[in-house]
């Protein structure tokens, strides 16, 4: 029994911070043929495409973009809604595929008192509906719409379920049923990819909508839906900023640091969310081609900002501030350092003034207000160079 006790615990996560491997991180500006990266065009005409490839191969899977059609309906709209405040649009974005269609609803709350178009925060929300009550009955802090609107954005917001169905029986019931053949390929689309794709659709309807500033468009994601608005921000470079909340391993945090959830246990656990050849790197993270910083450089040089809950040691908080450290140097090429000190910041103390955000907030894994008060803050610096 001792040793089968023994051998279980050696399957349990790690957090102590003694324990973490020793670990070489793949180098964000060399290529694969070994030459270094020293100007933007290099960057962008090879090395970038290059990493973004490495992640659908490995990772997250392809992004298929063919589709015959996109529509977009407006389901109900009010000119008053918030006590006058917003004007509310619900809007179903449908996409075809060989007559096949994915729905997908969009709610979208718009400022009044804001001059047009007014920049605004896309939200993948993978908890529940009430969330993000388009009646506002139900009111939360894990979608606070009235203080976003209150400080001069429009919100909008989709559910996960809708792209792809949170589960492992049922993910293929979305953005998949356009694309079957990706279930069939060992770096296929899988949900977070679907999640992704997703917001990129919800893109496609805000950069068509006049009363919104499509260059000023915003993705946020907690927890997967963090690893999902990373991707997305990866991949679609029309977000002008990406926020990731608590995102963990998969999203922010450095996979090779083995700190809290690992490769084997969230493949484990969510076979469903990553490319089924993800899972030859369960125990195995010193193959992959890749680490989540090569993620956060793809967003580069759009400011991206990302959090962690001081109490949510799962999703490793100083993996993923490194994370964030050892991305800099894409930012660096276009003279936007960062200038990230190499240890993180104390709990609840904010770096909003740098291309790379980030905060570590006291407290448990969630999407609260302190996170959005921060998110808006880091908006405006960057928006208007102000703080308000
Ligand atoms: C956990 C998962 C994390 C994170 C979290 C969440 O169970 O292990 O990677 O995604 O769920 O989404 O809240």
């Amino acid at each position: 029994l001792a040793m089968l006790l023994l051998g279980a615990n050696a399957q349990a996560q790690n957090y102590e911070e003694a324990k973490v491997p020793a670990y070489t991180l793949p180098a964000v500006l060399q290529k694969s043929d070994g030459t270094f990266v020293r100007n933007i065009a290099t960057w962008e005409k090879e090395r970038r495409p290059e990493i973004l490839m490495l992640f659908e191969d490995n990772v997250y899977g392809q992004m298929p973009e063919a589709y015959d059609s996109i529509q977009y309906t407006l389901t109900n709209e009010a000119p008053d809604a918030m006590q006058g405040k917003a004007h509310l649009k619900e809007i179903e974005i449908a996409v075809w595929r060989n007559n096949k269609p994915v729905r997908i609803p969009l709610v979208l709350f718009i400022p009044n008192k804001a001059r047009n178009p007014v920049p605004a925060f896309l939200f993948i929300n993978n908890r529940d509906q009430s969330n993000t009550d388009p009646t506002r009955a139900t009111k939360s802090d894990f979608w606070p719409a009235e203080k976003v609107v209150d400080s001069g954005y429009a919100i909008a917001a989709f559910h996960v379920s809708d792209a792809a169905p949170d589960s492992k029986e049922t993910y293929q019931e979305g953005v998949l049923q356009l694309y079957p053949e990706q279930l069939k390929a060992e770096n296929g689309m899988r949900a977070i990819g679907a999640w992704a794709w997703a917001a990129s659709r919800a893109m496609d309807y805000l950069q068509q909508d006049k009363e919104i500033d499509a260059g000023k468009v915003a993705v946020v994601g907690h927890s997967r839906g963090g690893k999902a608005a990373l991707w997305a921000g990866a991949q679609d470079q029309r977000f002008a900023l990406v926020f990731s909340n608590c995102s963990g391993n998969t999203g922010a945090a450095l996979s090779r640091r083995k700190f809290g959830e690992t490769v084997k246990k969230i493949n484990d656990t969510f076979p469903h969310w990553f490319t089924d050849s993800y899972k030859q790197y369960n125990d195995n993270e010193a193959a992959l081609p890749v680490d989540q910083h090569m993620l956060v450089a793809l967003i580069a040089p759009r400011p991206v900002y990302v959090t962690n809950a001081s109490e949510d040691l799962w999703a490793d908080p100083k993996g993923t501030y490194l994370s964030l450290v050892h991305a800099q140097k894409a930012y660096a090429l276009y003279s936007k350092d960062p200038k990230l000190s190499p240890g993180p910041p104390a709990i609840d103390s904010p770096i909003l003034h740098s291309y790379m955000g980030y905060h570590n907030r006291k407290g448990k894994h969630d999407l609260t207000s302190y996170d959005w008060q921060n998110f808006i803050l880091f908006a405006n610096y960057h928006y208007q160079n102000k703080d308000r």
